[in-house]
């Protein structure tokens, strides 16, 4: 076999070929990560919101037992397109079976558990999350949150 001999004007063009490939990727490797996405807007890290369900419960002057479930907090600040992981943990009442306005997310949140929620708003507003079985007085709430979207 004949042995392999580079010339010096053949290393050259050798060594060149490669920096001029690093150089090639360092450029398009920092543009990579540099390129926004598509939507424009940067990726927002997703933030936990934790939320239980709670009761107020009272007797009144002439006896009667009054009582109201809430979510708490039960008003909730988040910007335009922030992404939120709401867990919301059941502590007072069975079960809590709700809709988050705005968007197609429902779930059912049981005593004693954690039910885990992923939401984001893309337009600013006020949404609410309402609990089906309690949504007014009439049937011991308003057990309704406040999710306030802002820009
Ligand atoms: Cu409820």
């Amino acid at each position: 076999m004949k042995a392999l001999v580079l010339s010096g004007k053949k290393i050259m063009w050798a060594v060149s070929g490669c920096a001029l490939l690093l150089a090639l990727l360092f450029v398009f490797g920092s543009f990579g990560d540099s390129l926004p996405t598509f939507s424009g807007e940067e990726q927002k890290e997703v933030r936990e919101v934790n939320i239980v369900t709670g009761e107020f419960k009272a007797e009144t002057a002439d006896g009667e037992e009054i009582e109201t479930y809430r979510w708490d907090p039960g008003t909730i600040f988040a910007e335009k397109g922030e992404p939120l992981q709401l867990n919301i943990y059941g502590v007072n009442g069975e079960e809590h079976p709700f809709v988050i306005e705005g968007t197609e997310k429902q779930g059912v949140v049981h005593q004693g558990n954690e039910t885990v929620v992923d939401v984001q708003f893309d337009e600013e507003g006020v949404y609410r999350m309402i609990c089906t079985t309690h949504a007014d007085f009439e049937t011991d709430g308003p057990m309704v949150a406040y999710i306030v979207v802002g820009g």
